[in-house]
């Protein structure tokens, strides 16, 4: 019998062939290192130290698993594990998830790549990993009881392939999927193409959408949630915990997202047009995109969405359904617009402690002085430049600034805005902006009455294939 010291580092004869998945002791004396990551900050992008070069991708809130070369082969080494996730400056959450932290680690390789994933379970129960939308072996797709054995406590199995197609794709369980899905475990991958000049942007951002439902003041999703997910997450992060998307004035940018939720997530930008360039299946034909500003990702699906960011300021990023821009607390309340409560409250607090009223004018809770419980985070919140920004969840900004250089991801604070191109309140008299004067910032990329401008994209090697 071996033991599980034995098991993981005992050298010895009896390799076994790899391709049942099992670890050969001799494949187990050399054990690639699991890098682990203690942060929820996004992390710069990892250039490829060796390999095939390409350009890094961005993991919002994430990061890029480090891996090693063995003879041509790319290893890298993922540990199942519960983790403490930070959601949001004030809250903290006991999650499942890969190398320290919920989503896993991004993985980057290259078309062609041939990449061996070492995946040691440190879950109180089995797991596997479905490799999601990639061509390879059936016996590496990682459902488990049917391409494999489920991965048992303790025990490291091996994944390997060749990542054939190049594009946005996803990893997570196939084993107890519920449960550990609403847990957090999954993360992102990218399969950069050979030809690094192909479909190259000047930035490439990726995230994961997911949800929970953790009661306020607990720290444990509720895992037999199927619809009423309270915590509504970019990358296990809400709003305002989620770092801004930081952009270069005429950056070619692309935001790469899957969803890993139970629902849809409509995703708009604002001041911007973009098209969806990459979806599940690879990249979109160029003539088959068309500009849109909010994009619909369904259960499941991976989008990976390119504009040019031709317009300076602080621009709204977000989940399109106002209640996945809140953060826990935001159901079950009645509507009361237009009811004089004063006093209700006070007396409906005697019998229901913390029950919550909405505002007669409206929500308004941003405002509202409400005791939480502790490890809670307010329903809508977040301090912008003039107030209370009243968001939660799956919100965001794209920053554009001038004069960025090409790897800065640094927060740049808030945009000042030129003097004449921030809405005003009306006091009589003439408007404080000169009539017919377009805005200092705009670009003359504005359609002309009755004219529709169509955005081709510029540069070369977006064309896709
Ligand atoms: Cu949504």
């Amino acid at each position: 019998m071996v033991s599980r010291r034995d098991f993981f580092y005992g050298a010895g004869a009896g390799a076994v062939a790899l391709g049942a998945g099992l670890v050969t002791r001799a494949g187990a004396a050399s054990l690639p290192e699991a890098p682990m990551m203690d942060k929820a900050a996004t992390q710069p992008p990892l250039a490829p130290p060796n390999g095939r070069p390409y350009n890094p991708v961005v993991t919002l809130n994430g990061w890029t698993l480090p891996w090693r070369m063995k003879n041509g082969v790319k290893e890298f080494h993922l540990v199942a594990e519960p983790v403490v996730r930070e959601m949001a400056p004030g809250m903290k959450a006991n999650l499942w998830g890969y190398n320290g932290q919920s989503p896993g680690p991004t993985i980057e390789v290259v078309e062609g790549d041939r990449v061996r994933l070492f995946v040691t379970n440190k879950l109180p129960e089995h797991t596997s990993i479905h490799w999601h939308g990639q061509r390879l072996p059936n016996g590496m797709d990682g459902v488990a009881g049917l391409n494999q054995p489920a991965i048992q406590p303790g025990k490291t199995f091996v994944y390997e392939f060749i990542a054939k197609r190049p594009g946005t794709f996803m990893y997570h369980p196939h084993a107890d999927e519920m449960t550990q899905m609403a847990m957090g475990m999954m993360g992102f991958w990218v399969t950069h193409p050979k030809d690094p000049s192909l479909h190259r942007v000047d930035r490439d951002f990726c995230f994961l959408l997911n949800a929970y439902d953790i009661d306020p003041g607990s720290f444990t999703p509720n895992t037999s949630t199927m619809l009423n997910f309270n915590l509504w997450t970019f990358n296990s992060r809400v709003f305002p915990g989620i770092d801004s998307i930081v952009c270069g004035l005429n950056d070619r940018v692309r935001i790469r997202i899957g969803n890993l939720t139970m629902t849809n997530h409509p995703i708009h930008l604002h001041g911007h047009e973009f098209v969806v360039a990459g979806t599940d299946g690879g990249w979109t034909p160029p003539g088959s995109r068309w500009p849109e500003v909010t994009a619909d990702i369904a259960i499941g699906q991976m989008r990976a969405i390119e504009f040019d960011a031709t317009d300076l300021g602080d621009w709204a990023f977000h989940c399109h359904k106002s209640h996945h821009t809140m953060n826990a607390m935001g159901h079950g309340l009645p509507t009361m617009i237009g009811v004089d409560q004063r006093g209700v409250l006070g007396k409906i607090n005697k019998l229901v402690p913390d029950y919550m009223v909405m505002g007669a004018n409206g929500g308004s809770m941003g405002e509202m002085e409400m005791p939480l419980p502790d490890n809670t985070l307010p329903m809508m919140t977040g301090q912008g430049p003039f107030g209370g920004v009243e968001m939660g969840g799956m919100f965001t900004t794209v920053k554009i600034r001038k004069g960025l250089a090409r790897n800065d991801y640094k927060d740049p604070g808030w945009y000042k805005h030129p003097a004449g191109t921030v809405a005003y309140e009306w006091k009589g008299g003439d408007s404080a902006m000169p009539d017919a004067t377009p805005a200092p910032d705009a670009k003359s990329s504005a359609a002309k009455p009755g004219e529709t401008v169509l955005k081709v994209r510029k540069g070369n090697g977006h064309g896709g294939h």
